[in-house]
């Protein structure tokens, strides 16, 4: 099905949507982007996406030319023009054309481009089994070369991870930092369940501060969970009660095998599972 594509203020068919191929998004990786979702036709956390993608754009120095409630608009007329219901949205805001050379003030006109299609869920029997991860020896990017908290179009470190991950037969994986602590998985963000406290790595550990992890945290929080953001180590995911992932895409997965290792039970832990519930209706509601 033809989408219409949204791009620098115009609606056009997915066919017209198209960039240069001088724009530094494509030669350099130069830009930022978000993955939101839609359901039953509303974005889920539509102002903490664009809050995002804007503080993003903020730290590659990159002036997005519209407002940020420009941008939320174009993302729900996006969803709406489509006829979307459950959907998956990408916006994306690229340096723009430029020159040859890594100069980005020879780049004058950033490209806005939102995207929004029907969404390819994880198989549902992923979500009753649990994921088998392994541990990348890619490790996550140095937050002062560049910072997991940017969700740029420079996604190399994460995606030679994933490559390991597919080549041991794992949809994910996990990536340390350069200290050698926890620090997410490639597309998703990681927690551990341990004598019923909810633990995920801080944003110190290098991580991209996910919308789904605030939200889990949350809803942790109302049911009574006790939450901390601290440090774990390798030997501490193989050793917890539980664990699962957290992402736009994934929503709530629980995790059972790391690295061989089976994680509590080697079945998807009840902690998990609630939250999975909790997450489902949040975002149903
Ligand atoms: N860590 C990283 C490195 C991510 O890229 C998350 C954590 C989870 O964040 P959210 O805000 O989504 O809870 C992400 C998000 C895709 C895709 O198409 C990837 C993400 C989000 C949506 C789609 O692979 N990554």
């Amino acid at each position: 099905m033809s989408r219409q594509v949204y791009i620098n203020g115009r609606f056009v068919p997915q066919e017209e949507a198209t960039v240069s191929v001088f724009d530094h998004g494509l030669l350099y990786g130069d830009g930022v982007f978000e993955g939101l979702r839609s359901y039953g036709g509303k974005v889920f956390r539509l102002e903490a996406h664009v809050r995002r993608l804007f503080e993003s754009a903020e730290a590659i120095s990159l002036e997005i030319p519209i407002s940020q409630t420009e941008m939320g608009k174009a993302i729900d007329l996006s969803v709406s023009k489509n006829g979307i219901d459950d959907g998956y949205i990408r916006a994306v805001v690229t340096r723009g054309a430029g020159t040859l050379g890594l100069d980005p003030n020879r780049c004058s006109n950033p490209q806005i481009i939102i995207i929004a299609d029907a969404i390819a869920l994880y198989p549902q029997e992923l979500y009753e089994q649990g994921l088998e991860i392994i541990t990348s020896s890619v490790i996550r990017n140095h937050p002062a070369a560049l910072s997991p908290r940017i969700k740029s179009l420079n996604y190399l470190n994460n995606i030679l991870a994933k490559i390991e991950g597919l080549e041991a037969g794992c949809i994910e994986a996990l990536m340390l930092n350069h200290k050698g602590e926890v620090a997410e998985c490639t597309g998703d963000n990681l927690f551990l369940v341990r004598n019923g406290v909810l633990l995920t790595p801080p944003s110190e550990a290098g991580i991209l501060e996910g919308i789904t992890r605030d939200a889990v945290i949350e809803l942790a929080r109302e049911a009574g969970i006790e939450v901390q953001e601290i440090a774990l180590s390798k030997q501490d995911v193989y050793e917890a009660d539980e664990c699962f992932l957290t992402g736009t895409a994934a929503e709530v997965i629980p995790v059972v095998k790391v690295d061989s290792c089976e994680i509590g039970t080697g079945k998807p832990g009840s902690v998990a599972l609630d939250l999975k519930e909790r997450f489902h209706r949040l975002t149903r509601a």
